[in-house]
């Protein structure tokens, strides 16, 4: 009877066990390939590597994980006529060198096929190590490597992960668990999670990561702290992966015993560079510091009376002889709220510009107010000719329904990067200040506010993954595109299934703007609950400071709402050039996504489509709510493509998602209806409850603060 029973239990269980899946391999699943054509099957047969170094046997174990997943066998070893030859150029063969693999720098790669045989070159073990990733990206896609093959050099020098990681593990704007980072079995237990951190990164060409929160604490400068960030950069290496920390600029003082941080005090001065040496003993090839400093509260330059060009350099100077570099980061504004927000940046920045070490790169947030749903470039992007500017992203969803909304950011960066600055006529694009072509500096950047977290999928919802993911190959290429971005990354997640694929592609791409439409169309920005910033909160006003409430932004009042950003007001439109102030000067130019950042209209302005302004704003948040509810079903109908374990967890999400968008849409228009006056149009439904309700509901312990 027990038998019985247990064998019961046991078939029961055979095919849950089976269908389990739950996303701990990301984009690295390695999951059968059906119909292998033969040369997928061979390719991997007979591998050829030499050298006996950890990158190595990292390069070895992938092809080995690989291949037991997509064929169920495991490659060969070999040193003569391989399938597969994985050499550095040095190496290579005469017979089976390419002309292109020449320029591949230190981090490129080239594979390709040649007498019957593939081939990835490089000019480092890091190249190698990327072409692999590559090579196994393919072969899951099932895609046929050409005799020209694919060359891949990366367009950006410093790729990196910022965690906002606290030392007790909570992460600052993280929604996926708490920080991965175990500081307290640290140096002494390395996590597997922390290798399989840095490979996911390595796949992805990410070469540095910077692990403690931009609102620094100061004790991670301590020898206590230090021998564990040690570890982890140790773990790190063979990756490819640098390791770097935030600086708090008040340190001298915290754990130094000094009196001051003035960056012009000679004591302060020796202290960093007594530090950064100590550093170096740690960790000798140590990235550098990340800093975010006189925003927010955070000590910084400021303080004493000196410029951020001053603060920086004095980082610089001491990191200087070890190769180091300082990430000194722009979200520079005053607790004064002397001046719109949006130009406080810039105003601080611009004249600055030349003054800072030639080790220092500025990091400037996509956007000049703070990682909005949707934001027009940052006007620091193109105006800074002589200093190296590094785009920050956020990949967490602080401001995007954090880790239950599905939006898929590729199409947002995409729109930031390749927008025209017109700083030297048509074709400045944003990517080109990244890639440094425009102002031809080879000092390049781009960062990413990690969304990773200790949940077993490590970002909360499933599709978020591709955020990380799309970060990463956008970092790599900053003109990349969007599309190829997802089609690659469903096919490496889930499946090659056309009809899994297209659809599901379709969602992702839309995503970004349905959040924007249930959120804040139409130019429409920060209007989120206060603090957490989980939910809408149009009302909220008053506090210690302004630029920290809806109402500075949003301007409601029976006259209309905006922000009026032209002549007429705060004039942030000068900050861009001037093909930018004629186009979103003007009413009639400037694309609706931005009218209401830009200009204050009344409720019943006339818009292009026909609609009275205030219309056309319950028509995108209705619109918002429709595609939310429609994912569901669209979900729902690809079932079968599915393990049980991901179908479900994402059906939730997307479920919350659809409730969060009506809660989104029914309070922010209740809230403005006071204003307008005016009635929903026909097709916009009725809200379920009063606004009072809406403004009472109160979220007990949000994560990410
Ligand atoms: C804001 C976040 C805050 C961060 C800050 C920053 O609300 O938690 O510390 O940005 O980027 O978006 O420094």
């Amino acid at each position: 009877m027990i038998r019985a029973l247990l064998t019961s239990i046991a078939l029961f269980c055979i095919p849950m066990l089976l269908s389990a899946n739950d996303g701990y391999k990301l984009w690295l699943q390695y999951y059968p390939i059906e119909n292998p054509q033969a040369w997928q099957e061979n390719v991997l047969k007979q591998v050829s590597i030499d050298g006996n170094n950890e990158t190595i046997t990292i390069i070895k174990n992938e092809l080995e994980v690989a291949s037991q997943g997509f064929f169920s066998t495991k490659p060969l070893f070999v040193k003569e006529n391989p399938s597969l030859l994985i050499a550095l150029r040095e190496q290579l063969p005469s017979s089976l060198s390419q002309s292109a693999s020449k320029d591949l720098g230190t981090e490129g790669y080239h594979i390709y096929s040649k007498n019957g045989q593939t081939v990835i070159t490089a000019n480092s073990k890091f190249g190698l190590l990327y072409g692999t990733f590559r090579l196994l990206q393919e072969i899951q896609k099932q895609e046929i490597i050409s005799e020209t093959g694919i060359v891949e050099i990366p367009k950006v020098k410093h790729r990196v992960l910022n965690h906002w990681d606290n030392l007790n593990r909570t992460v600052e704007r993280g929604y996926s668990g708490f920080s991965i980072w175990n500081w307290h079995r640290l140096p002494r237990h390395i996590d597997q999670q922390y290798l399989d951190y840095a490979r996911a990164n390595a796949s992805l060409g990410i070469n540095g990561t910077s692990v403690t929160n931009v609102n620094a604490n100061a004790l991670v400068l301590t020898p206590y702290y230090l021998e564990k960030v040690q570890a982890l950069a140790d773990a790190f290496r063979p990756y490819g992966i640098k390791l770097y920390i935030t600086a708090r600029f008040s340190s001298p003082m915290e754990i130094g015993g000094l009196e001051t941080a003035d960056p012009l005090n000679k004591e302060v001065q020796d202290w960093w560079k007594d530090k950064t040496k100590e550093i170096y003993e740690y960790i000798p090839d140590f990235g550098g510091f990340l800093v975010k400093a006189d925003s927010e509260g955070q000590p910084g330059p400021h303080n004493y009376g000196r410029t951020q060009a001053e603060g920086a350099n004095m980082l610089a100077d001491a990191v200087k002889p070890f190769g180091g570099i300082v990430m000194w980061r722009a979200f520079v504004y005053s607790e004064k709220t002397p001046d719109d927000r949006h130009k406080q940046a810039y105003n601080e920045f611009v004249p600055l510009d030349g003054k800072f070490r030639d080790n220092v790169i500025v990091q400037v947030k996509n956007g000049a107010i703070d990682f909005q749903p949707r934001e027009p470039f940052h006007p620091l992007f193109g105006a800074m000719p002589k200093t190296p500017l590094m785009m920050e992203f956020q990949i967490t969803q602080e401001y995007l329904g954090h880790d239950t909304h599905l939006a898929f950011l590729a199409p947002m960066y995409e729109e930031v990067l390749k927008q025209d600055t017109y700083i030297n006529g048509k074709g400045s694009e944003v990517a080109k200040v990244i890639d440094g072509s425009l102002h031809d500096y080879s000092f390049t950047g781009m960062a990413g506010v990690a969304n990773i977290g200790t949940d077993r999928n490590w970002t909360g919802h499933h599709f978020h993954q591709a955020n990380w993911y799309a970060y990463g190959k956008l970092a790599w290429n900053p003109w990349g595109n969007s599309g190829e971005i997802a089609e690659d990354w469903i096919k490496l997640t889930f499946t090659n299934q056309k009809e899994f694929v297209d659809p599901i592609k379709k969602m992702m791409l839309n995503s970004h703007e349905m959040v924007v439409n249930y959120m804040t169309p139409l130019g429409i920005h920060h209007i989120m609950a206060r603090s957490h910033h989980y939910g809408p909160g149009p009302w909220v006003t008053g506090g210690e400071r302004s630029d920290w409430t809806s109402t500075y932004y949003h301007n409601a009042s029976e006259s209309g709402m905006g922000f009026d950003r032209t002549q007429t007001g705060s004039n942030a439109l000068e900050q861009y050039s001037t093909q930018l102030q004629e186009e979103w000067g003007d009413l009639n130019s400037i694309p609706n996504k931005y009218l209401l950042w830009f200009h204050h209209l009344p409720w019943d302005y006339q818009m292009n489509s026909g609609n009275i302004l205030w219309d056309e704003i319950a028509f995108h948040y209705q619109k918002g709510v429709n595609e939310a509810r429609e994912n569901v079903k669209i979900w729902k109908d690809l079932q079968k493509h599915v393990d049980r374990f991901r179908f479900e967890h994402v059906l939730s999400f997307l479920e919350i998602q659809a409730e969060e968008a009506e809660w989104w849409r029914d309070a922010v228009l209740l809230y403005f209806g006071q204003y307008s006056g005016l009635p929903l149009p026909e097709g916009v439904e009725a809200p379920k409850h009063d606004l009072e309700y809406y403004m009472n509901i109160e979220h007990k312990f949000v994560p990410g603060i």
